[in-house]
């Protein structure tokens, strides 16, 4: 199976970043975490995206916060699927980084989740990967069926509490 690559813009996002490690963990998706900045650290960047196919990597997941321009930076310089995680911030709650991951201009496609979603964006890098990996698949429909299930109870539980 191909790797996920997780990129942060600082080590200070690893809170939320840990989640999405955690998550490819769970469904057993091989991955590599690095921290790298589109402002601190650019030419590293650019030369991992530009790698980052050869180097057996089949989706990158970019988070940063703020003026979050990493995944857009990650997008600019390899055509593998880039899913970007916007982090919230102390000044404007994360919509900064949000606008900033999801504004791509045309031609340099970012999908991104949504702020501090680093449990989606995992999830999402594994269903593009299950594209090619039956077994990644049949794991990703046993836990939504599971994550039903458990709606349905609570569900029955309100229902059983409210509806006389
Ligand atoms: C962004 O700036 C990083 O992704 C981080 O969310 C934010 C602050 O970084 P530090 O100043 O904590 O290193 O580039």
């Amino acid at each position: 199976m191909k790797k996920v690559a997780i990129v942060m813009g600082s080590d200070s996002d690893l809170p939320v970043v840990e989640k999405a490690v955690e998550k490819l963990t769970e469904y057993a998706v091989p991955y590599e975490v690095h921290v790298y900045s589109a402002h601190r650290t650019p030419d590293q960047a650019r030369d991992f995206a530009r790698s980052a196919r050869e180097n057996g990597f089949g989706v990158i997941i970019a988070a940063a916060g703020m003026a979050a321009h990493l995944a857009g930076a990650m997008a600019a310089n390899t055509t593998l699927p880039v899913v970007g995680i916007p982090l919230k911030s102390k000044a404007l709650d994360g919509v900064d980084a949000l606008l900033s991951t999801v504004q791509m201009p045309s031609g340099i496609p970012v999908a991104a989740v949504g702020i501090d979603g680093a449990v989606n964006a995992a999830l999402l890098a594994a269903e593009i990967l299950a594209l090619g990996d039956e077994d990644l698949a049949a794991r990703l429909d046993r836990a939504r069926a599971e994550g039903t299930e458990k709606v349905l109870a609570k569900n029955a539980a309100v229902e059983a509490r409210f509806n006389n």
